[in-house]
């Protein structure tokens, strides 16, 4: 057989998996453009989760009792595992970790626009959980049937975790909204702040988003940027009214003839800004990475020449 002939084969096996919802593993063959994009949306959400620690970091020192602290500690280290097991799976694609964090701090592969806000408040902590990972959770759990194995299982595991999540940030708004009048106005300050920057997490409207098409027809993405941002906005409205909540958009209005809200524009100006490196807090995000990153370097050494000397012995 040609090797023309040859990749057409395997190319129409590919295909027909795909089209069986069968997943693809690690060593099953795949064309290059799948493992690239592969490689390319598994590292973004591995980063996304790493860097959004940030934000929420900064307010374990301060959080208001001894249980709002034990909890928001439980939710972060949650984040750090939701990182490792997403660099696992994209490490089964063949490219190895440390060339994912080279690709971050050089600024080549991107992490979530939303960790790039920063938090002000300890209600902040009450919209990441509600809003941020709320709009994260709808992502995921479309994600949970991606094509590739490795992805798909650790979203599985991911989605259990993240609806608790969701729920420690409603309790924190709840508490808020029910307090004293300044901090409901707090609580009202932080959702106009936060509002904007999630809706901005789906990504950019479909016309506008260049890898949807080829990731929808492999399956690795379930559900457009479009569909998954207009569930979050139908969701979101009515646990906003149940907190007595204003969500901060003029154009908001249940629309009776397609079932949905409809909503006003994203400054999508914004948005680029954000994403090409320029929001409020993209370059102290990055400079921690890269000072934590090194300051581990010792222990990256250590266990590695540790694990050296043990496969020597056996
Ligand atoms: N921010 O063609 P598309 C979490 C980029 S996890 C920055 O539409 P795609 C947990 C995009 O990469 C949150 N960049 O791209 C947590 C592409 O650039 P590229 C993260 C963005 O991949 C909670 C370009 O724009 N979740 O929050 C953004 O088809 C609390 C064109 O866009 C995931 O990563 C953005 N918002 O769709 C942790 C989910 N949107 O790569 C701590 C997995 C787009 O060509 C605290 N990822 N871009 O250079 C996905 O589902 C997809 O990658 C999308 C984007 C939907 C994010």
């Amino acid at each position: 057989m040609t090797d023309k002939k040859e990749y057409q084969k395997k190319l129409a096996e590919f295909n027909a998996k795909i089209e069986a919802e069968v997943k693809i593993e690690p060593k099953d063959w795949m064309p290059d453009d799948y493992r690239d994009q592969l490689v390319r949306q598994i590292s973004q959400h591995a980063h996304s989760e790493i860097i959004g620690m940030q934000p929420e970091g900064n307010w374990l020192t301060r959080a208001p009792s001894i249980r709002s602290k034990m909890i928001l500690l439980a939710k972060i280290q949650d984040e750090a595992g939701h990182g490792l097991y997403l660099y696992s799976a994209a490490e089964t694609l063949g490219v190895r970790r440390e060339q994912f964090l080279q690709w971050l701090h050089e600024g080549k592969a991107k992490y979530s626009s939303v960790f790039n806000y920063p938090t002000l408040n300890w209600v902040d902590i009450g919209a990441i959980g509600w809003l941020v990972d709320g709009a994260a959770i709808l992502n995921q759990v479309s994600l949970q049937r991606t094509s590739y194995g490795p992805y798909s299982r650790a979203m599985v595991r991911i989605c259990k975790e993240e609806s608790f999540h969701q729920r420690q940030g409603f309790e924190i708004m709840y508490n808020m909204v029910n307090g004293t009048k300044a901090q409901q106005e707090m609580a009202q300050d932080s959702l106009n702040r936060w509002w904007w920057p999630s809706m901005m997490m789906f990504g950019p409207k479909d016309n506008e988003s260049p890898n949807t098409k080829r990731t929808m027809d492999w399956k690795i993405k379930r559900e457009s940027n479009d569909t998954l941002r207009q569930r979050f906005v139908d969701w979101t409205v009515e646990q906003a009214e149940f907190l007595g909540l204003k969500i901060p958009d003029p154009d908001l209005k249940w629309n009776d003839k397609n079932g949905h809200y409809d909503f006003g524009e994203i400054d999508w100006n914004e948005f680029y800004e954000v994403v090409k490196g320029n929001g409020p807090c993209n370059k102290e995000r990055l400079q921690n990475h890269r000072k934590a990153h090194e300051e581990g370097r010792w222990v990256r050494e250590a266990l590695f020449e540790y694990s050296k000397n043990e496969t020597e012995k056996n």
